[in-house]
């Protein structure tokens, strides 16, 4: 006899949620242009993205140097600052065990964007981003830690 293995379906729970009527209208809109999800399946990622953050968050808080996180770091920051680039240079160095890679696109005349890839153990993962987002002058600097690997 051939059993088929099937994998459980969790059970389904409802609940509500409440916010501004702009917010939701604006959530509502980006679902329906980019065609791929509804209002479920979006609250379902973002769910999923925050737990991931917030267990990582945990773990390296606790100093927790076993077990390895994989995310990126974006940076978006103006090249002609004095000493950014040195800075950022010096501390990718500092961290190199935790750098998988680095693209970096030249945006424009002025701006670049970074993205770095990193891999490593949730503490460490931790003191990296925390020495980038020390270093003044970058416009905007996006952390993912991601979930599934
Ligand atoms: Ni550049």
């Amino acid at each position: 006899m051939r059993t088929k293995k099937t994998k459980k379906a969790a059970k389904l729970a409802r609940f509500s949620i409440t916010m501004p009527e702009p917010l939701l209208q604006e959530f509502d809109q980006r679902i329906q242009s980019s065609g791929r999800s509804n209002r479920s399946e979006a609250f379902r990622k973002l769910m999923r993205r925050y737990i991931a953050e917030e267990q990582w968050r945990a773990a390296a808080g606790s100093g927790q140097e076993e077990g390895e996180v994989y995310g990126t770091a974006t940076l978006v920051y103006d090249h002609h600052l004095p000493n950014l680039t040195r800075k950022l240079t010096g501390v990718q160095h500092d961290y190199g065990r935790v750098i998988l890679c680095t693209t970096h696109v030249h945006v424009n005349h002025d701006t670049c964007l970074e993205c770095i890839v990193m891999r490593g153990a949730p503490s460490d993962v931790q003191k990296f981003l925390e020495a980038l987002g020390a270093i003044r002058g970058i416009k905007s600097l996006e952390k993912v830690i991601v979930q599934g690997v």
